[in-house]
């Protein structure tokens, strides 16, 4: 049995009516820091009356306020996806429900505003899931509703001059257990602040900022509504002392938006509290099917932004939210979905301040009831209701003043139900200034945007054009035919991607009413741990014993754990660039993609290279012009010189800097060939004649066994290979998801390839070796020819692959692996870098001269996968510490990786520390790769990056390079 505020349907007791969060110059109390703390895993088993003010808590542990409790040792966190943790039976819980007991003992300074000068209110802004209150031994009542605030009068209990008891029961699972089965670890606790707050009377208790912009005029119009007698002080535009429930119009403002965050400061004031508040002038509307603010069409560029934090959980330090948004900022980010609940408060704040666009997500989901054929649903039972409105309210009234939000979201995948369409009516009626977003209305009854998640390149497209299926009844179908478009995820970032970045954005900027979407997700949220003998990895999943959970499926952004930025980031930063730089037939052709700036707070540089050396640079002039407009400036005329390859680069770089964006930072780059087009060196060694001593035969520099035909030695260089490739190690993406084609390749032996020597042929000045590559069980293979030639320096080799028998399956790469001296760890390489790209995500790679070491090149993925490619090299060197070892030119180019590892040891692997350095690098040089796409959650790869088997012929040149003198 457990007692009824537990299984109520998740209504809250005792709170108080919900309001904006505001800070004042009301006398506040923190009471963050070290609280006791005992974890019981039954309610039974709790101590009975803990909330004494004279219970001995001695022997309790000490446990930091907010905090995870399983982040600090107290039960364990788990990780589940869709399914609950705990059998489905609403409004039950389960009997083991792990009870955290938590108890403060605290001194209210005397003289501590009391019941004399106004009330006392508690405030709890996250308890994870049910906290139970009293202080100083009486009870005030039950929280829920996780991440949104709880307030409770404490006035008559506090004791100012004295040492008062707080304490806090805390149910991990409650019947609001079911509303909040978001994709995310299960953390318990009380994991932000909790407040003393003073309110004294006539004070501010609430109040709502309107402030709209007219962008015919540019005049703005400010309506502040509170129901205290306060003034507004405005001093900037002008206002001082000036009346709220009264709109202010004044002729001319700058508007907020994400691109130009303008605030202007002010303050509310009565006779006994004055609240700074920041205004931002702008205005959200849906005008002929396009999602306008200030009258224009915005696009998001915009992430979905979980709050987690590899060792503390839910709390996330504030230093690492303004460096996370500011991190969103330098990679052209400009929207965040509060995925999937309201931010900590101070997040919107920074979104106001550093301009980003929000949609505010109510906690809401109650996915797992989707694998029940949603039956029993608490979104359309009328025991629900209550709680459904509770939710939406405590999210709109405390965000509804910050000009970053642009639109409120009821949740994420709960089905629907009535209880959606009231919290769409209630939020309407209260703030009708804000458009009301739900993925899960797909027929979008309640909703003012059609939003879907991983709808396909070609399904967006379809709606683009407003041709997408219509639906059964008439009136929808052409109500939401005329709806904006958003995609509130898309692009899977898990492991290795995402690829069709660019395609998606093609598809948002042919279309008007496509305007963007939210890459799933921002951040990886791995729990970091040690091994055994003290290396770091990131833990997911399973990790910690859980009976059900969904594995690595947690480990899906665009940062790791630790958030430093992915190959998918700095992919998705180019391919949202709000500037485009591109060859243009009179030159360059500048394209400004913002939605409201001009270009005048970037400058323009200009670098030439020649194989990568730098010949000349400077700046480069660009005439000022709006969003959408584009302009072509001549090459300047200094840009010439050099030889070979040359390539001219321009960078668009913040002038001075701005919220977020320090000067000198580059926006946007774009690379066109200048001069005459490079002729590549299509030749290959020639001249030598192959010679047999034994089992060996020589030519040029190049030593060959004659079992495989395999090259072993180069110059002095002991090497194996190079043979036919055609594994990888599969990325999430190519194991998960309905195509899930990575068992396909399994099935086929992939992973398991063996050569069976044909032919071995010399004479002619090449040495022509032909082999059958098949795995066991399988009658098809790939015949594949490698004619080597040499002269005194180089090999030269050209490979023909021949697909024997019908392909059923696209192939994971196709190219060739060799190994070579542990030593050989300095890579240098011509060609597309710095960074790893694959066919579907290559367009950060630029073209220029790079270098790191082997481990450098490595991509960590929290789940071990393929990483690390290299794209287009025309040359890369392998040296050691002496400057010895290798170098491979590609006729013309080669995708080239390296690591310490083999493929089949990266597959194996589970975590990064189950990766052990063996006693060679291996390198792959590889004519083609199978694009990433993102299956693991929606659309495979575009047909266009499918490595289909076919027909294929490539050339390289190898040479040994000696010790540098
Ligand atoms: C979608 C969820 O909304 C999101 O929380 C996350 O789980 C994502 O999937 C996958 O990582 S829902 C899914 C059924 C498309």
């Amino acid at each position: 049995m457990q007692p009824a505020y537990l299984e109520d349907f998740a209504r809250p007791r005792g709170t108080l009516s919900p309001r904006a969060w505001f800070r004042s110059d009301a006398a506040a109390l923190d009471l963050a820091g070290p609280w006791r703390f005992l974890l019981s895993p039954t309610l039974l088993g709790a101590p009975d009356g803990f909330w004494r003010q004279d219970f001995d808590d001695g022997d309790w542990a000490v446990l930091p306020v907010p905090s995870s409790w399983p982040m600090h040792g107290h039960g364990r966190p788990a990780y589940t996806n869709v399914n609950y943790p705990f059998p489905v039976e609403p409004p039950h819980v389960p009997t083991d429900n792990p009870t955290g007991d938590h108890r403060l003992a605290f001194a209210v300074p005397a003289g501590w505003p009391g019941a004399d000068r106004g009330r006392v209110v508690l405030r709890f802004d996250g308890v994870d899931s049910c906290g139970r209150v009293w202080l100083n031994g009486h009870e005030l009542g039950v929280t829920q509703g996780s991440r949104l605030p709880a307030e409770f009068d404490v006035t008559p209990w506090l004791r100012p001059g004295e040492t008062n008891v707080l304490a806090v029961r805390v149910h991990q699972w409650s019947s609001a257990s079911y509303l909040e089965d978001q994709d995310m670890w299960w953390l318990p606790g009380i994991f932000r602040e909790v407040r003393l707050l003073a309110r004294p009377t006539g004070g501010v208790e609430d109040f709502f900022v309107h402030a709209d912009f007219d962008h015919t005029t540019g005049a703005g119009a400010l309506r502040v509504d509170c129901a205290a007698a306060a003034r507004l002080s405005v001093p900037e535009l002008g206002l001082v002392d000036a009346p709220v429930n009264y709109t202010h119009r004044i002729r001319a403002v700058r508007a907020w938006t994400a691109e130009t965050p303008q605030l202007y400061a002010g303050e509310l004031v009565t006779a006994a509290e004055r609240v700074p508040i920041r205004i931002g002038f702008r205005t959200v509307a849906i005008v002929d099917g396009v999602l306008t603010v200030n009258g224009r069409r915005i696009v998001f560029r915009g992430v979905n932004r979980h709050e987690f934090h590899p060792d503390t959980g839910r709390v996330v330090p504030a230093d690492t939210v303004r460096a996370e948004l500011e991190l969103m900022k330098r990679h052209n980010i400009n929207a965040v979905r509060t995925s999937h609940y309201p931010p900590h408060p101070d997040v919107l704040a920074l979104c106001d301040e550093l301009g980003l666009w929000v949609v505010d997500e109510c906690d809401l989901e109650t996915h797992g009831f989707g694998r029940l054929g949603w039956r029993r649903n608490p979104s359309d039972d009328p025991r629900w209701t209550d709680a459904y409105l509770d939710r939406m309210r405590r999210m709109v009234e405390r965000d509804k003043n910050h000009p970053s939000v642009i639109m409120w979201s009821l949740g994420n995948e709960a089905g629907l139900g009535a209880n959606h369409g009231a919290m769409a009516d209630w939020a309407r009626g209260r703030d009708p200034g804000r458009p009301i977003h739900y993925e899960g209305d797909r027929e979008c009854r309640y909703v003012d945007v059609y939003s879907r998640m991983y709808a396909d390149h070609a399904e967006v497209d379809a709606i683009g054009r407003r041709a997408e299926k219509p639906l059964d009844d008439p009136a929808l179908d052409a109500r939401r035919r005329a709806m904006p478009f958003m995609l509130c995820e898309y692009a899977h970032a898990m492991g290795n991607g995402p690829g069709g970045l660019t395609e998606y954005q093609e598809l948002f900027e042919r279309y008007p009413r496509c305007q963007g979407g939210f890459v799933w997700e921002w951040l990886d949220h791995g729990i970091r741990r040690r091994t055994a003998d003290g290396r770091e990895f990131f833990a997911y999943g399973g990790d910690f014993g859980e009976p059900l959970h969904d594995g690595n499926f947690v480990i899906d952004g665009l940062v790791f754990p630790d958030r430093t930025p992915s190959p998918g980031l700095v992919e998705f930063a180019k391919v949202i660039e709000p500037v485009r730089i591109e060859a243009a037939p009179a030159g360059i052709r500048i394209t400004n993609r913002y939605d409201y700036r001009g270009l005048d707070h970037l400058r323009f540089e200009w670098r030439l290279e020649a194989g990568g050396e730098p010949v000349a640079s400077g700046e480069l002039d660009v005439p000022p012009f709006g969003p959408g407009a584009y302009a072509d400036v001549a090459v300047p005329p200094g840009a010439t010189g050099g030889t070979g390859e040359r390539w001219l680069t321009v960078s668009a770089r913040v002038a001075h800097g701005e919220p977020g964006l320090p000067a000198g930072h580059e926006v946007a780059w774009g690379q066109l060939p200048v001069g005459s087009d490079p002729t590549p060196d299509a030749s290959v060694p020639a001249g030598r004649r192959p010679t047999r001593l034994g089992r060996e035969i020589t030519l040029g520099p190049g030593t060959f066994e004659s079992a495989h035909g395999r090259l072993v030695r180069l110059g002095g260089l002991a090497v194996e290979g190079p043979r036919l490739d055609v594994w990888r190690a599969p990325t999430d993406n190519d194991s998960r998801g309905p195509s899930a084609i990575a068992s396909r390749w399994r099935q086929l032996g992939l992973h398991r390839m063996t050569d069976r020597l044909v032919d071995l042929r010399h004479g002619d000045g090449q040495l022509v070796v032909v082999t059958r590559v098949a795995a066991a069980q399988q009658e098809i293979g790939l015949l594949t020819a490698y004619t080597w030639t040499a002269d005194d320096l180089a090999l030269g080799l050209r490979v023909t692959i021949e697909p024997d028998g019908e392909w059923p399956v696209p192939l994971p790469r196709l190219g060739l692996r060799m190994a070579v001296p542990a030593e050989l760890a300095r890579v240098e390489w011509f060609g597309g870098g710095p960074g790893e790209a694959y066919p579907d995500s290559r367009r950060a790679a630029r073209i220029g001269r790079f270098g790191a070491a082997v481990d450098g090149l490595q991509t960590p993925y929290v789940f071990p996968q393929e990483n690390g490619n290299r794209a287009a090299a025309r040359w890369l060197t392998l040296r050691d510490d002496a400057g010895r070892g290798l170098r491979v030119e590609g006729r013309p180019t080669i995708d080239f990786a390296a690591r310490r590892w083999t493929s089949e040891d990266l597959d194996a692997a589970r975590h990064t520390t189950d990766l052990v350095a063996r006693d060679r690098v291996i390198l792959n040089l590889d004519v083609a790769q199978q694009g990433l796409g993102t299956a693991s959650c929606g659309p495979g790869p575009l047909p266009r990056y499918v490595l289909r088997a076919a027909p294929t012929t490539f050339a390289l040149v190898l040479h040994p390079v000696p010790a540098a003198r």
